[in-house]
């Protein structure tokens, strides 16, 4: 059983090198949550993120669950850092696991192991006009593999991208996601159009998922879930997911996520871990979850769209391969970042 004897909520606010539109509104800024938990003079921390357009729960919200969360376990610890069975938002559950295990960490002080490195997938996002110029960069930054963002324009302007990319990098691993944008014809015509690439995965393609078996039947490129993963009936589509794209900030934090796993295990399937623009606090745990699963290249490439991290001096966290060692002592954290809203003793 972890012991608790202080728990601290702060807010943040990352400013973004370029603004980002997330549930279709322009944002220039990242906000999230940091917990601190502590036991004398051990520390742990977690990242609260919520994003907005994915999270159901809003960060006004999730502040209000995570402080009536606080006050629960300053009054009876957690018997084990598997929050799973309890009710709370999936980013406040993310947030509390990862800062009850690094607390756990912190206090059992093992000795320190070489961490090995993840290796991480590029992420080309919707703006059209650097698609071309962002792959290259990554490809010559030794990148294995990229993600294209699809479904924004037309499915001509998308199939001219996607071929122009895996026609200049022939070793390139490329992902392309769509977000639920198609209808079944457009994803044939895609997945026809596209056949002799050898598209890495096609991750969640359509708007309407009760097609998706019948794409699957007509489809040659591995198909990836994401959203569809969350949804209620979500064990309808497993069949159908050949790669699993789990995001435990969206999914409901760490152990939601290992079930995950032992399920995709079963059933054959790929796991990515994938990141949803936490901080770094957030990021060392999903690199760690990562660490699982060595032969994959992960989808973490979310961190390099901030000006500047929680962090005092900036940690290695993106890049082909990731390899941030160590634990989080609170004085790597800078206060200045930071808004101190709650804090309470045991
Ligand atoms: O659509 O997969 C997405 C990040 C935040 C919200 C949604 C998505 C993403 C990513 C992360 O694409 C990067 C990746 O999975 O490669
Ligand atoms: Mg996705």
């Amino acid at each position: 059983m972890t012991v608790i004897d202080s728990v601290t909520i702060y807010t943040y606010k990352l400013r973004l090198t370029s603004p980002i539109a997330w549930d279709g509104q322009a944002r220039t800024h990242r906000r999230g949550l940091l917990v601190c938990l502590g036991y004398g003079d051990d520390s742990g921390w977690g990242d609260i993120a919520p994003l907005p357009g994915f999270s159901a729960e809003s960060l006004t919200e999730t502040q209000v669950w995570a402080e009536e969360f606080a006050r629960e376990i300053l009054k009876s610890p957690p018997r084990t850092l598997d929050l799973s069975a309890i009710k709370i938002p999936p980013s406040v559950r993310f947030g509390f696991e990862l800062a009850l295990c690094n607390l756990d960490i912190a206090t059992r002080k093992p000795s320190p192991q070489e961490a090995s490195a993840v290796a991480c997938c590029g992420l080309i996002g919707h703006q059209t006009d650097q698609q071309f110029h962002l792959a290259h960069t990554l490809v010559t930054s030794d990148y294995r593999a990229v993600k294209l963002k699809l479904g924004r324009q037309s499915l001509e302007e998308d199939l001219n991208t996607v071929h122009t990319i895996c026609g200049k990098y022939p070793h390139l691993a490329v992902r392309v996601d769509a977000n639920r944008s198609w209808s079944i014809d457009t994803a044939k015509n895609f997945v026809r159009a596209t056949q002799n690439l050898r598209l890495d995965y096609l991750e969640e393609p359509l708007k309407d998922k009760t097609n998706l078996v019948e794409l699957a039947r007509n489809c040659t490129i591995p198909i990836a879930l994401d959203e569809t993963l969350r949804g209620q009936d979500a064990e309808k589509y497993h069949k159908v997911a050949d790669v699993r794209v789990l995001k435990p900030t969206l999914a409901g934090g760490t152990y939601t996520t290992l079930a995950h796993i032992e399920q995709a295990i079963q059933d054959n399937a790929r796991c990515i871990i994938s990141s949803s623009y936490e901080s770094g606090v957030g990021m060392l745990g999903l690199i760690e979850m990562a660490r699982n699963l060595p032969e994959e290249i992960h989808g973490l490439d979310t961190h390099k769209v901030f000006e500047r991290d929680v962090f005092r001096v900036p940690l290695q966290l993106s890049g082909p391969m990731l390899q941030p060692e160590g634990s989080i002592e609170t004085h790597d954290l800078d206060q200045s970042i930071l808004h101190r809203v709650w804090h309470a003793k045991a």
